[in-house]
């Protein structure tokens, strides 16, 4: 598709406006919200992250294009919403200490809330006890914690230990996620499971709730 194509490019540039008129258009076309979110948003995103690795891209370009891609999210977060689906659990959502990282965060809250989830979002770099405080502050079912950094991932290891400490750890269903993370690595620091995207969080939430 040739919007699709301009999509990526308004992103790459940052423009709000061009990315809320192209999400607008192709769900005027049929697309679902899913669709436009995957194969144009986070499509989009996904060029931004190789032109910032490979030094092309610098923070105040991808922070335009972050701010592009919340306002596309925005459009889609209501239709994403399932009207009347009663509450199948509650999730507390935060991206780790040290982390600033949102967008995926923003995204798998989203989407559980579409699929009838309850979500407290606690936002970004979370200390264990801001985790911890709200989990029980809110009895909530589910522990969903993001990493972006490979310098930061290893945090959600002391947030398991500190749960493990207190005699809390299995009281919570705990998933990760994050692009750096992996099945290993969720294994590896005692997390009930690694969710490679929104989707796969959702349906993980959904079988270990069921
Ligand atoms: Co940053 N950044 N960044 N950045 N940034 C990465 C992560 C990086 C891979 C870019 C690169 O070099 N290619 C790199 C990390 C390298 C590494 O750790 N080895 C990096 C770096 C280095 C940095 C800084 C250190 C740069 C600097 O300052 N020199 C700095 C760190 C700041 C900090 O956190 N302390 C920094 C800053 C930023 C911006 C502020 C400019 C901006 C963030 C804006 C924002 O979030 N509001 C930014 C962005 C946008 C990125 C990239 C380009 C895109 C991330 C993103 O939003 N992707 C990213 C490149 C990349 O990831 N390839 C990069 C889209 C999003 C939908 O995907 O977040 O993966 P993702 O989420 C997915 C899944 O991972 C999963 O589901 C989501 C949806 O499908 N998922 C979960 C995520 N969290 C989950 C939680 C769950 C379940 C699933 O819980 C149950």
């Amino acid at each position: 598709e040739d919007l699709v194509n301009q999509m990526f490019d308004d992103l790459y540039d940052g423009l709000k406006d061009e990315i809320v008129e192209g999400t607008n258009i192709l769900l005027e076309r049929g697309w679902t919200p899913y669709k436009v979110l995957t194969e144009a948003l986070v499509g989009g995103m996904k060029i931004v992250g190789e032109d910032f690795r490979d030094g092309i891209l610098f923070v105040p370009e991808v922070l335009l294009a972050a701010g592009a891609m919340k306002a596309g999210m925005g459009v889609l977060k209501p239709l994403l919403a399932e009207t009347g689906a009663k509450t199948i659990g509650k999730m507390v959502i935060g991206t780790v200490k040290g982390d600033i990282h949102d967008i995926g965060k923003n995204l798998v809250g989203m989407m559980m809330e579409g699929a009838g989830f309850e979500i407290i979002d606690i936002g970004i770099n979370n200390p264990v006890e801001k985790y911890l405080e709200t989990l029980e502050r809110e009895q909530a079912d589910i522990l969903g914690m993001s990493a972006l950094l490979t310098t930061t991932m290893p945090y959600m290891k002391v947030v398991i230990d500190t749960m493990k400490e207190k005699g809390i750890r299995d009281d919570y269903i705990v998933l990760v996620g994050g692009a750096p993370l992996n099945e290993e690595f969720g294994r590896a620091i005692g997390a009930d499971a690694y969710c490679r995207d929104a989707a796969v969080a959702v349906e993980t939430a959904k079988d270990f709730i069921a």
